[in-house]
């Protein structure tokens, strides 16, 4: 299978990932939104990443179908999410967390890439950048001092979270003192001791 996108995207990143520690095969062919538009648009007609095209030709679409699909792919015991219960609900409100904070943070990226600098809106920059926070203040909560956000293995709530922390590292640094967080802090370099968390950072 090929993965579309680059790790610079915490979308993409979170699939990249979650492929490696399932130990699943795959290309990954690092097409840019923007430098890239059109052969984007040949995988996905919204011209957003991640795609995921299968070897049969079927192409998946957007990281949480795709998340889906690979631990459906896995099977229970090895599935990144749990697979019914309130584990399964547990952990999809952690990684909504996570993926909030990632839509926040690149919503900010795109205001401050895309606007000229005299029209910034500062009070939208402001409300990303608390929401930010939040999310990231909701996962420092339910983070413990050691092991993962839940149970005994590293798993898509941290996998996400670390995706959307490290993304905030490279394009808006000045957002996520380290000390601001230290459990997550703590969370996120114990995940780089591990070459799927490692070999995808953005
Ligand atoms: N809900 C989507 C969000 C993906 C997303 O926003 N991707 C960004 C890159 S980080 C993108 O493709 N942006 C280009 C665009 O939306 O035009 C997912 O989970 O995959």
């Amino acid at each position: 299978m090929i993965l579309i996108g680059r790790n610079n995207s915490p979308f993409v990143r979170r699939v990249a990932a979650s492929l490696k520690l399932l130990g699943i095969p795959f290309e990954q062919k690092e097409l840019s939104t923007v430098a890239n538009r059109e052969e984007v648009e040949r995988f996905n007609p919204l011209g957003r990443i991640p795609a995921l095209a299968l070897d049969d030709g079927e192409v998946l679409i957007d990281s949480t179908p795709i998340l889906d699909y690979l631990d459906e792919l896995a099977g229970p015991d090895k599935a990144l999410i749990p697979a019914s219960g309130p584990e399964r609900r547990q952990v999809l409100k952690l990684v909504a967390y996570a993926v909030g904070v990632m839509e926040k943070s690149l919503g900010c990226y795109v205001e401050r890439q895309v606007r000229p600098q005299d029209k910034l809106h500062q009070g939208l920059l402001d409300r990303f950048a608390a929401q930010v926070h939040a999310g990231l203040g909701a996962l420092e909560a339910a983070c413990p001092d050691t092991g993962w956000l839940f149970g005994d293995r590293i798993g898509q709530a941290d996998i996400s979270t670390v995706a959307a922390m490290d993304f905030i590292g490279v394009f808006w640094p000045d957002l996520l003192p380290n000390d601001r967080f230290p459990k997550l802090q703590a969370l996120r370099l114990r995940a780089y001791g591990l070459p799927a968390i490692a070999q995808t950072k953005p």
